[in-house]
């Protein structure tokens, strides 16, 4: 039986990867900051708390680390763990640099002390790419990173590449373009737009509030995303594999989808902070912009290409971005209408 480790087990990711590899007979053991109360509402939600071995550790201390590989003697370590708000980045840069990269050089050394065989799969992510305006984004294009959190995630990735091309450890880095899903945290655009829509399809009267909505993502279903990752750690040779849908739309176009799956008409009106959205069978406004809500730089576009993924690995996305929607908007009326806690 193989071992992973499994650092972030209690966020979306983490908690769905976890999933796919008690599935694929794996002992798990995820990691969680030590805190008063132990978050672990996803591994309930999906019904695997009891299968999981939850050990203590904190990425900023390289002994805990240490004491975390020497203890749980990992086959397969899968870092997750990360300061992922990349809107939070930019008031907590130096935080986040701790957090996502050097964390990450501990990680790296500690793998390279107690068991160099290890294999690493490091959470790398498309905002590297940032400023890069290309109609495809692959494993060779160029960094452009706009935020603190993109600025870490460079340097996470360049390490990871490095220890594979140094010490000739398996480490890869999955270049991820947003992923989604009903466990997705609730600050993140996807989700703040399915669980106020829930709301406001409730009865709720306030609008829901967002900055810019002409931003477009390459959007993903999360589970889709965790099954690529553990096809990463199965190859013969390390590798970075990008895994996106190849397909991008506007927040204003998810909001629509998410809308329409709830039964709401939109229609939008007016022009940039002043912009609102109506549903036209009810009558209210269900969307207002909050200028507090635009980023000190933002990434306006990404598109990712999964060529390699598909042709090495091959991985294809399955769901949509309208399913996706669909799926979490459906989910979050359904939680709110049994009065269930939002995770
Ligand atoms: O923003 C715009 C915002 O916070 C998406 C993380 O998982 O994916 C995620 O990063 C877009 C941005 O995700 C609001 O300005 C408008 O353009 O959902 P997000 P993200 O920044 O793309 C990548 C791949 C990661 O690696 C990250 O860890 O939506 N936007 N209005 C808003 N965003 C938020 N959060 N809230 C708003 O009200």
């Amino acid at each position: 039986m193989k071992t992973a480790l499994i650092t972030g087990i209690t966020g979306q990711d983490g908690a769905y990867l976890a999933r796919h590899l008690l599935n694929e007979g794996y002992r798990v053991v995820g990691t969680r900051r030590r805190s008063a109360s132990t978050n672990t509402g996803r591994l309930d939600e999906l019904g695997i708390t009891d299968r999981v071995e939850i050990a203590t550790i904190e990425m900023l201390e390289f002994g805990s680390i240490l004491s975390a590989l020497q203890e749980s003697q990992p086959d397969e370590i899968y870092n997750l763990a990360a300061q992922s708000f990349v809107g939070a980045s930019f008031g907590q840069p130096i935080f986040t640099m701790e957090a996502n990269a050097v964390a990450v050089y501990r990680l790296l050394e500690a793998i390279r002390i107690v068991n160099p065989e290890a294999r690493l799969y490091q959470a790398s992510t498309s905002e590297m790419f940032g400023g890069i305006s290309a109609d495809s984004l692959n494993e060779t294009s160029r960094f452009y990173p706009k935020s603190p959190y993109a600025v870490s995630k460079v340097a996470a990735h360049m390490a990871t590449t490095n220890y594979r091309e140094a010490h000739g450890m398996f480490c890869c880095n999955g270049i991820l373009f947003n992923h989604e899903s009903p466990l997705r945290g609730a600050e993140f655009v996807t989700r703040k737009i399915t669980t106020n829509l829930a709301r406001i399809a409730l009865g709720d009267e306030r609008p829901l509030t967002l900055g810019n909505i002409d931003a477009r993502r390459d959007w993903g279903y999360a589970e889709d995303y965790c099954r690529g990752m553990h096809l990463m750690m199965t190859r013969g040779e390390a590798s970075d594999y990008v895994l996106a849908t190849g397909v991008s739309i506007s927040v204003r176009d998810f909001f629509q989808h998410a809308a329409e799956a709830l039964g709401m008409e939109i229609i939008f009106e007016g022009e940039g902070a002043a912009e609102v959205a109506h549903d036209r069978k009810t009558g209210k406004c269900v969307l207002r912009i909050d200028p507090d809500q635009y980023r000190p730089a933002e990434v306006n576009t990404l598109i990712g290409d999964a060529s390699k993924a598909r042709r090495e690995l091959g991985w294809t996305p399955i769901i949509s971005v309208a399913e996706l929607a669909e799926i979490m908007v459906r989910k979050d009326y359904d939680r709110l209408k049994k009065g269930e806690a939002i995770l």
